[in-house]
Order: structure tokens, then C-alpha cells, then sequence
């Protein structure tokens, strides 16, 4: 067995949650990941016979039964995984039911994973379904989005064509727009289910005055999505309050369409 602390699928993890800490995202304990894994690579690292604990998940996920994720876990700070991936992180497989998650390795304080298992699991189905490369599902709190979500209408349309409108490459990274969710009490099914029922049209879901979501093939491409949904939020908060002279006109977003072959989220473009 090769040492888990050297797999690539942690160490990219810890680099990621450093990283997303040094951005201002995650204050506290604030932020979840989940990564779906391959068994046959955790394979190298553990022996996947042996679980240490059952988690109940507190919902259903039949169509996840038997999938491995990396996640984190509740209460951890970001700033921290990277110091002690053990305790901070764990690897869980979801049982034949899909109702408990099966502790392989990690969580070693007795803890457990985020109280966002929820939304992630859902999600995590939603974006399979949709996409066979998806892998990631990654929460934080951006300040810019977050201070957005008070001060701009928050009908996801006109929130993703403001974003759009920010920077000339916005809409090459997120063809498929932000989805806007109203506040919603966090942590619960009901979150997690209106999460993923977003994420069937789109890889952002806005948590109105909490965070975002994201979800992608790999930690590189989640955390660019939410990065330049950022820079974008980031720019319009500097100019909401300014007259505005110009900006950049559906006709031209139809030219970047074209130039560089990414297809705008159907009718959202006029
Ligand atoms: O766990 O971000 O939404 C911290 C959170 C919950
Ligand atoms: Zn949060």
C-alpha cells in the first residue's frame, strides 16, 4: 500500500483549501469540497474492505450507493487541512442504500463530514447525470458575490448576464450561467435538494447572502469557475454605484459565442 499523505488526490486537496483560505473565501469553518474518487486509485492507498465507522447521511442517495468521496469535514477550518489531512479530511463510500456513508479513512478525531453531505451527494448525482467528467462539488463564501447577492435582483438571469457583462471572459467560463437560490436555512435536505435541482442547469448555484457552489471535472476547473464569477462580482461592485457609459452589448457576447465556440445558456442572450 502506498501512503495516502502522498496521493495526489489529497495533496491537491490540501494545496486547494490553502489556497481558498488565502482568498478571504473561507473564514472559519466556512467552505466544503467533495470529490468523487475512482476505486481502483484509492485502491492503491487503502484497503477498502475495511470500514472504521458508519456515518449516517440523514438522506437518500441510492444512485451513489458503493461511489468513494474525499470531503471534508464539519467544523474544520480550511486554513488547517493542509497541517493535518487526517483529522481535517475523510473517505467515505456510500452503502448499497445510499442512506449511510462508510468511513475508509480520515476524520480522525471522531469527527465527521460537512454538515453540507446533503447538497454535495445531491449534487454530486445531478452533475453525473449530466456530465460523465464530473467529479468536484466545492462551497465557499466570496465576499464580492456574497455582498452582490444583497444589492442586485437576484432572478438568476439577469444576475448571470450582469456577471457576463463584467468581463469579456465570463461568458467562456460559465456558458451556462449562475443559478440564484434564495436565502434557505444551510446544512439541511432541503437545501441540498434545491442545490442540485439548480445544478441541472448549471455548474454555479448563488446562495443568496451565504456563498456559491460550484461543481466541475477537476479542483483546477471548479475553483476557476468560482473564481471568475468572483472577479466578475468584484468588478461590478466597484462600478454598481457609478454611471455606467458602456458596457459589453449581447451583440458583442454573440461575437465572443462565435469566436471562441461556447454556446450561451439558451435564451438568455437576446
Ligand atoms: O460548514 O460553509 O454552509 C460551513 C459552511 C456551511
Ligand atoms: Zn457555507
Amino acid at each position: 500500500m502506498k501512503d495516502i499523505l502522498t496521493a495526489p488526490f489529497i495533496v491537491e486537496l490540501c494545496r486547494t483549501c490553502s489556497n481558498m483560505y488565502a482568498h478571504g473565501w473561507d473564514e472559519r469553518n466556512g467552505g466544503n469540497i467533495s470529490i468523487l474518487l475512482d476505486e481502483a486509485q484509492v485502491g492503491e492507498y487503502l484497503d477498502l474492505s475495511t470500514v472504521q465507522r458508519s456515518i449516517p447521511a440523514g438522506f437518500s442517495a441510492p444512485e451513489l450507493a458503493g461511489k468513494i468521496f474525499l470531503v471534508t469535514g464539519t467544523g474544520k477550518y480550511f486554513k488547517n487541512v493542509a497541517y493535518d489531512p487526517a483529522r481535517n479530511l475523510g473517505i467515505v463510500r456510500l452503502d448499497e442504500s445510499g442512506t449511510a456513508a462508510q468511513l475508509l479513512w480520515g476524520f480522525s478525531d471522531g469527527g465527521s463530514f460537512t454538515s453540507e453531505f446533503a447538497a454535495h451527494m445531491m449534487s454530486h448525482a445531478v452533475r453525473l447525470t449530466a456530465d460523465p467528467k464530473h467529479r468536484v462539488v466545492m462551497h465557499c463564501h466570496p465576499n464580492n458575490l456574497l455582498a452582490m447577492s444583497f444589492v442586485h435582483d437576484l432572478d438568476s438571469r439577469a444576475f448571470t448576464k450582469t456577471l457576463w457583462q463584467m468581463c469579456t471572459e465570463c461568458i467562456m467560463v460559465f456558458p451556462d450561467g449562475v443559478n440564484v437560490l434564495p436565502w434557505m436555512l444551510c446544512g439541511t435536505t432541503a437545501i441540498g435538494e434545491a442545490t442540485a435541482q439548480q445544478m441541472r442547469s448549471a455548474r454555479l448555484v448563488v446562495w443568496a447572502q451565504h456563498g456559491i457552489y460550484g461543481a466541475g471535472a477537476d479542483l483546477d476547473e471548479t475553483f476557476g469557475l468560482i473564481e471568475t464569477a468572483e472577479k466578475a462580482a468584484t468588478v461590478y461592485l466597484k462600478i454598481a454605484h457609478l454611471p455606467w457609459k458602456q458596457t459589453i452589448t449581447d451583440a458583442q457576447l454573440h461575437l465572443v459565442e462565435e469566436r471562441y465556440g461556447v454556446t450561451a445558456r439558451e435564451g438568455w442572450l437576446d
